[in-house]
């Protein structure tokens, strides 16, 4: 039984999507990150930098449980553990591998910090607007640039990769994040292929109705970005 620490955030839906393709057994731990229930110590335990998701898994490396946070860790691990989504060949291995960190050194932090500046930063601040902007832009340039030749971001089969960056493209973060998906036409096509899985369709339906995007209150907000992330 692997216990999943887990709100519907982009990077709570990799692990949440892995774990439906996998097939492992799993229950979900919710963490509300809205009310700051990720500061709560026994979860800083299992995830130190207080961020969905983590995971434990009560039957681990040695039948002990074992806690993994960081959602490409989460991946990492789940691949190895079930086999699936983990290509035997090393070449192969290793294509998923680096663009699995494409995604969680860039995709993830320049998405989330435009999502910041447009959708809850509460003063208006353009530059940083634009220079993330310009960042997404051109990291959905990289991605588009890479399908055209390819099926999935690592090559022809689906991987760790796909997982980690598709939550990150679904139509509510390209609306906070302006992207105008029709200047990048393989992305889209990847996108609906993406799409089009059971296991990704279970993994966000998880907790859907839970995520209130926009105009956060200032509990919230102090939760997410303000006084509650910097006073410990
Ligand atoms: N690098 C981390 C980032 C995780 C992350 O930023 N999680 C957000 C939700 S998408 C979170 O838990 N925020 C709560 C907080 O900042 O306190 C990962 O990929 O797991």
């Amino acid at each position: 039984m692997i216990n999943h620490y887990y709100w519907p955030t982009p990077n709570g839906h990799k692990s949440a999507i892995m774990l439906e393709e996998v097939g492992l057994e799993y229950q979900v731990c919710p963490v509300n990150i809205l009310e700051g229930e990720q500061f709560d110590p026994a979860f800083i335990a299992i995830s130190p930098n207080n961020r969905v998701p983590a995971i434990v898994d009560l039957d681990g490396p040695d039948g002990k449980p074992y806690g993994v946070f960081e959602s490409g860790a989460i991946l990492l691990y789940l691949a190895e553990k079930s086999g699936k989504l983990w290509p035997q060949d090393m070449a192969r291995r290793h294509d998923a591998i680096q663009w699995l960190m494409f995604q969680m050194a860039n995709v993830g932090p320049m998405f989330g910090q435009n999502g910041y500046f447009q959708g809850y930063c509460p003063e208006d601040v353009p530059l940083a607007k634009k220079r993330y902007q310009d960042v997404s832009n051109q990291l959905y340039g990289v991605m588009n640039r890479r399908l055209a030749s390819s099926e999935y971001l690592a090559g022809a089969d689906y991987s760790i990769a796909d997982v980690a960056t598709y939550p990150w493209i679904l139509p509510k973060q390209r609306e906070m994040h302006r992207i105008d998906i029709s200047t990048y036409p393989n992305v889209a096509r990847w996108a609906d292929a993406i799409a089009q899985r059971p296991a990704v369709q279970r993994g966000l339906a998880s907790l859907a109705d839970s995520m209130k995007v926009g105009n956060p209150t200032k509990t919230t907000y102090d939760n997410l970005f303000g006084g509650s992330q910097f006073k410990r």
